[in-house]
């Protein structure tokens, strides 16, 4: 199994480091963190690990929660072992001292605590040269409102995964139009489509959070 193979593995059966004593039999063995370091050490390119291990690996985890065959505690696991390593690939994403190209909000809609897609795509949108307002999980649209008063130009962005919170993207988009404010709104998140997005009248929708990046850019006028 090649390093990037490994690491998926490890994001799969939830081993953060060393450290860990979960799983048992991976106990005082290199976990994500770890093997994230070896990676980075070895010249593999931060995307790669990202795209081939980590998210790679979250992907079977949620297909095997779908099935049965893993429960809360197995997701949390491996989303903190998926952390780990996302901290150290997190400041090669990002372009330093570069001029920001413009402004993103960013948050996890209310009553949704699923933070590592919405993650990626503050750390690619960075990555892109834009400077990134971060709300955090579990955001009311009062605080939608609040930011887009505070940076009337910012794109907004919305994470859901829940096709229960999807809702509360519509409701945001809805309260933010009501006090007035036309700042452009993107939707994201397991739980979002395309067909949602025209729905709801955001602006924007993609799949993944590196399009994220170019559909930012269409939007504020800086690619076609
Ligand atoms: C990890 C995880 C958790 C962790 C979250 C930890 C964390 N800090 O985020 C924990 C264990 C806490 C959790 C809890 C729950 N979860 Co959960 N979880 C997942 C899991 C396995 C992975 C999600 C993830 O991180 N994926 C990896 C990231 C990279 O993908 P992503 O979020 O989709 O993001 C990408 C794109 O969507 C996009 N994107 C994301 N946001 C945005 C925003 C914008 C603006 C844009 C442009 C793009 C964009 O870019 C990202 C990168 O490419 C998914 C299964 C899955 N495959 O989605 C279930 C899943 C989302 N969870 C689910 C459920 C049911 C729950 C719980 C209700 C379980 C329970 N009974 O308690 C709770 C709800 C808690 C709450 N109120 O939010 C279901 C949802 C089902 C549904 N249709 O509603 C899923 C789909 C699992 C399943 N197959 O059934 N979960």
């Amino acid at each position: 199994m090649n390093l990037i193979e490994v690491i998926k593995e490890n994001v799969i059966r939830g081993h953060t480091d060393s450290n860990a004593k979960y799983p048992p039999d991976l106990a005082g063995k290199p976990g994500v963190k770890d093997l994230v370091q070896n990676a980075i050490d070895e010249m593999i390119p931060a995307s790669q690990i990202l795209n081939e291990s980590l998210i790679a690996g979250m992907e079977i985890v949620g297909s095997k929660f779908s099935a049965g065959e893993y429960f809360v505690p197995d997701m949390l696991l491996s989303a903190q072992a998926m952390k780990s390593g996302m901290q150290i690939i997190e400041p090669l994403l990002k372009s330093e001292d570069s001029k920001k190209i413009g402004t993103v909000v960013i948050g996890t809609v209310k009553g949704d605590m699923h933070d590592i897609g919405k993650n990626l795509v503050r750390m690619m949108l960075e990555g892109g040269g834009f400077e990134v307002i971060d709300l955090g999980i579990n955001t009311p649209p009062e605080k939608f409102i609040e930011a887009a008063k505070k940076y009337p130009d910012a794109i907004i962005g919305m994470s859901a995964l829940l096709t229960t919170t999807m809702e509360n993207m519509r409701i945001s988009i809805e309260a933010l139009r009501a006090n007035g404010l036309n700042n452009k709104v993107i939707i994201g998140g397991a739980a979002a489509s395309q067909k949602f997005a025209d729905e709801i009248h955001a602006d924007g929708f993609t799949r993944d959070a590196a399009q994220s990046v170019q559909l930012v850019k269409r939007l504020i006028g800086l690619a076609a």
